[in-house]
Protein backbone atom coordinates (compact mmCIF):
# COMPACT_ATOMS: atom_id res chain seq x y z
CA UNK A 1 0.00 0.00 0.00
CA UNK A 2 1.55 3.50 -0.68
CA UNK A 3 0.08 6.87 0.13
CA UNK A 4 1.01 9.76 -2.10
CA UNK A 5 1.18 13.35 -1.19
CA UNK A 6 3.55 15.88 1.04
CA UNK A 7 2.78 15.95 4.39
CA UNK A 8 2.29 19.76 4.81
CA UNK A 9 -1.72 19.02 2.96
CA UNK A 10 -4.21 18.82 5.50
CA UNK A 11 -5.93 16.18 3.39
CA UNK A 12 -2.98 13.97 3.08
CA UNK A 13 -2.90 14.78 6.78
CA UNK A 14 -6.20 12.97 7.49
CA UNK A 15 -5.19 10.00 5.30
CA UNK A 16 -1.79 9.79 7.64
CA UNK A 17 -3.21 9.88 10.79
CA UNK A 18 -6.08 7.66 10.32
CA UNK A 19 -3.63 5.03 9.10
CA UNK A 20 -1.73 5.52 12.10
CA UNK A 21 -4.92 5.14 14.18
CA UNK A 22 -5.62 1.80 12.81
CA UNK A 23 -1.50 0.51 13.18
CA UNK A 24 -1.29 0.57 9.04
CA UNK A 25 1.99 -0.01 7.31
CA UNK A 26 2.72 2.13 3.74
CA UNK A 27 4.49 3.43 1.77
CA UNK A 28 4.65 7.51 1.91
CA UNK A 29 5.76 9.47 -1.38
CA UNK A 30 5.59 13.07 -0.55
CA UNK A 31 3.95 13.92 -4.53
CA UNK A 32 3.34 17.99 -4.31
CA UNK A 33 6.63 18.49 -3.32
CA UNK A 34 9.01 19.98 -5.71
CA UNK A 35 10.82 16.62 -6.92
CA UNK A 36 7.53 15.32 -7.17
CA UNK A 37 5.40 17.60 -9.10
CA UNK A 38 1.41 16.83 -9.36
CA UNK A 39 1.93 17.96 -13.22
CA UNK A 40 3.91 14.65 -13.80
CA UNK A 41 2.69 12.81 -16.21
CA UNK A 42 2.90 9.39 -13.99
CA UNK A 43 0.81 10.82 -11.17
CA UNK A 44 -1.30 12.32 -13.41
CA UNK A 45 -2.16 8.81 -14.90
CA UNK A 46 -3.12 7.74 -11.16
CA UNK A 47 -5.19 11.44 -10.67
CA UNK A 48 -6.42 12.85 -13.32
CA UNK A 49 -7.85 15.80 -10.83
CA UNK A 50 -3.94 16.45 -9.95
CA UNK A 51 -4.21 16.82 -6.27
CA UNK A 52 -3.42 14.69 -3.12
CA UNK A 53 -3.68 12.64 -1.50
CA UNK A 54 -3.90 9.41 -3.87
CA UNK A 55 -4.06 6.02 -2.13
CA UNK A 56 -2.97 2.59 -3.91
CA UNK A 57 -3.55 -0.75 -2.69
CA UNK A 58 -2.73 -3.23 -5.60
CA UNK A 59 -5.28 -2.29 -8.24
CA UNK A 60 -7.07 -0.02 -6.15
CA UNK A 61 -6.04 3.89 -6.72
CA UNK A 62 -8.44 5.95 -4.86
CA UNK A 63 -8.26 10.16 -4.20
CA UNK A 64 -10.44 12.02 -2.06
CA UNK A 65 -9.30 12.08 1.56
CA UNK A 66 -12.49 11.62 3.19
CA UNK A 67 -13.33 8.73 0.56
CA UNK A 68 -9.80 7.10 1.68
CA UNK A 69 -10.50 7.85 5.49
CA UNK A 70 -13.47 5.77 5.32
CA UNK A 71 -11.42 2.58 2.40
CA UNK A 72 -8.83 2.35 5.40
CA UNK A 73 -11.18 1.95 8.20
CA UNK A 74 -13.91 -0.76 6.52
CA UNK A 75 -11.03 -2.56 5.64
CA UNK A 76 -9.45 -2.69 8.90
CA UNK A 77 -13.23 -3.33 10.33
CA UNK A 78 -12.73 -0.01 12.43
CA UNK A 79 -16.62 0.09 13.71
CA UNK A 80 -15.42 2.47 16.00
CA UNK A 81 -13.80 5.04 12.88
CA UNK A 82 -16.87 4.33 10.93
CA UNK A 83 -19.99 2.70 12.27
CA UNK A 84 -22.00 0.10 9.81
CA UNK A 85 -25.36 0.50 10.94
CA UNK A 86 -27.37 3.21 8.57
CA UNK A 87 -27.56 5.85 11.21
CA UNK A 88 -24.83 5.84 13.03
CA UNK A 89 -22.57 6.00 10.20
CA UNK A 90 -24.67 8.58 8.53
CA UNK A 91 -23.93 10.59 11.68
CA UNK A 92 -20.16 10.77 11.35
CA UNK A 93 -20.44 11.10 7.68
CA UNK A 94 -22.71 14.05 7.53
CA UNK A 95 -19.84 15.94 9.71
CA UNK A 96 -17.32 14.80 7.51
CA UNK A 97 -19.17 16.26 4.32
CA UNK A 98 -19.67 19.75 6.06
CA UNK A 99 -15.60 19.93 6.48
CA UNK A 100 -15.20 19.11 3.41
CA UNK A 101 -17.66 21.81 2.33
CA UNK A 102 -18.77 24.45 4.00
CA UNK A 103 -15.91 24.65 6.37
CA UNK A 104 -13.19 24.32 4.31
CA UNK A 105 -14.56 26.85 2.30
CA UNK A 106 -15.18 29.41 5.15
CA UNK A 107 -11.30 29.18 6.18
CA UNK A 108 -9.17 28.74 3.03
CA UNK A 109 -8.96 32.38 2.54
CA UNK A 110 -7.78 33.60 5.80
CA UNK A 111 -5.64 30.41 6.14
CA UNK A 112 -3.79 31.07 2.27
CA UNK A 113 -3.67 34.51 3.98
CA UNK A 114 -2.48 34.92 7.20
CA UNK A 115 -0.76 31.68 7.73
CA UNK A 116 0.91 30.64 3.83
CA UNK A 117 1.43 34.58 3.03
CA UNK A 118 0.20 33.41 -1.11
CA UNK A 119 0.14 36.70 -2.63
CA UNK A 120 -2.57 35.98 -4.11
CA UNK A 121 -4.84 36.13 -0.73
CA UNK A 122 -3.82 39.83 0.03
CA UNK A 123 -7.26 41.49 0.10
CA UNK A 124 -8.25 42.40 2.97
CA UNK A 125 -12.13 42.48 2.92
CA UNK A 126 -11.82 39.03 1.91
CA UNK A 127 -9.52 37.99 4.90
CA UNK A 128 -12.15 39.84 7.65
CA UNK A 129 -15.01 37.84 5.52
CA UNK A 130 -13.43 34.54 6.00
CA UNK A 131 -12.08 34.75 9.54
CA UNK A 132 -16.29 36.04 10.15
CA UNK A 133 -17.49 32.90 8.42
CA UNK A 134 -14.82 30.19 9.68
CA UNK A 135 -16.16 31.56 13.20
CA UNK A 136 -19.61 31.25 12.29
CA UNK A 137 -19.12 28.19 11.00
CA UNK A 138 -17.01 26.71 13.69
CA UNK A 139 -20.04 27.96 16.62
CA UNK A 140 -21.93 25.00 15.12
CA UNK A 141 -19.04 22.61 15.81
CA UNK A 142 -18.84 24.75 19.36
CA UNK A 143 -22.64 23.74 20.27
CA UNK A 144 -22.58 20.24 19.37
CA UNK A 145 -19.36 19.59 21.43
CA UNK A 146 -20.93 21.46 24.82
CA UNK A 147 -23.62 18.75 23.90
CA UNK A 148 -21.27 16.02 23.51
CA UNK A 149 -18.93 16.76 25.83
CA UNK A 150 -16.12 14.69 23.94
CA UNK A 151 -16.04 13.77 20.30
CA UNK A 152 -18.09 15.17 17.95
CA UNK A 153 -20.71 12.57 17.46
CA UNK A 154 -20.74 10.90 20.75
CA UNK A 155 -18.50 10.32 23.67
CA UNK A 156 -16.25 6.92 20.77
CA UNK A 157 -13.38 9.62 18.96
CA UNK A 158 -14.59 8.43 14.91
CA UNK A 159 -13.57 9.79 11.60
CA UNK A 160 -15.40 12.89 11.94
CA UNK A 161 -13.09 13.73 14.70
CA UNK A 162 -9.55 13.24 12.35
CA UNK A 163 -11.21 15.64 9.84
CA UNK A 164 -12.75 18.44 11.77
CA UNK A 165 -9.39 17.93 14.19
CA UNK A 166 -7.01 19.04 11.86
CA UNK A 167 -9.44 21.60 10.81
CA UNK A 168 -9.41 22.93 14.13
CA UNK A 169 -6.08 22.98 14.51
CA UNK A 170 -5.98 25.24 11.69
CA UNK A 171 -8.00 27.62 13.79
CA UNK A 172 -5.79 27.48 16.74
CA UNK A 173 -2.68 27.60 14.38
CA UNK A 174 -4.12 30.52 12.41
CA UNK A 175 -3.23 34.33 14.01
CA UNK A 176 -6.17 36.63 13.70
CA UNK A 177 -9.39 38.46 15.74
CA UNK A 178 -10.88 35.19 16.81
CA UNK A 179 -13.42 34.70 19.17
CA UNK A 180 -13.18 32.27 22.26
CA UNK A 181 -14.62 28.86 21.38
CA UNK A 182 -14.39 26.96 25.06
CA UNK A 183 -15.58 23.58 23.59
CA UNK A 184 -13.96 23.32 21.00
CA UNK A 185 -10.18 24.61 22.70
CA UNK A 186 -10.98 21.40 24.97
CA UNK A 187 -11.36 19.44 22.56
CA UNK A 188 -8.66 20.32 20.66
CA UNK A 189 -6.92 19.75 24.01
CA UNK A 190 -8.14 15.96 24.06
CA UNK A 191 -7.19 15.29 20.75
CA UNK A 192 -3.94 16.34 21.52
CA UNK A 193 -4.01 13.19 24.33
CA UNK A 194 -3.78 10.73 21.26
CA UNK A 195 -0.66 10.42 19.60
CA UNK A 196 -1.49 10.00 15.93
CA UNK A 197 -2.76 13.33 16.21
CA UNK A 198 0.45 14.79 18.03
CA UNK A 199 2.44 13.03 14.76
CA UNK A 200 0.30 14.02 11.80
CA UNK A 201 -1.66 17.09 13.23
CA UNK A 202 -0.60 19.06 16.38
CA UNK A 203 2.89 18.37 15.50
CA UNK A 204 3.88 22.23 15.25
CA UNK A 205 3.11 22.86 11.24
CA UNK A 206 -0.12 24.59 10.75
N1 LIG B 1 -11.40 17.00 -2.27
C1 LIG B 1 -10.00 16.64 -2.29
C2 LIG B 1 -9.16 17.91 -2.27
C3 LIG B 1 -7.70 17.59 -2.47
C4 LIG B 1 -6.87 18.87 -2.49
O1 LIG B 1 -7.37 19.99 -2.70
N2 LIG B 1 -5.58 18.70 -2.27
C5 LIG B 1 -4.66 19.82 -2.30
C6 LIG B 1 -3.72 19.77 -1.10
S1 LIG B 1 -4.60 19.93 0.43
C7 LIG B 1 -3.83 19.76 -3.56
O2 LIG B 1 -3.48 18.70 -4.02
N3 LIG B 1 -3.54 20.94 -4.14
C8 LIG B 1 -2.75 21.04 -5.33
C9 LIG B 1 -1.35 21.42 -5.05
O3 LIG B 1 -0.94 21.39 -3.89
O4 LIG B 1 -0.64 21.75 -6.01
C10 LIG B 1 -9.67 15.74 -1.10
O5 LIG B 1 -10.32 15.86 -0.06
O6 LIG B 1 -8.77 14.89 -1.21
Amino acid sequence: MKLLGRAASINVRKVLWTAAEIGLVFEHEPWGSEALPLSDPAFRALNPLGLVPVWVDGATVLRESNTICRYLAAQAGRTDLLPTSPAARAAVEQWMDWQATELNNAWRYAFMALVRRHPAYADEAQVLASLAEWARQLGVLEAQLAHTGAFVTGPVFTLADVVLGLSVHRWFSTPGDKPALPAVAAYYERLTERPAFRAHGRNGQP
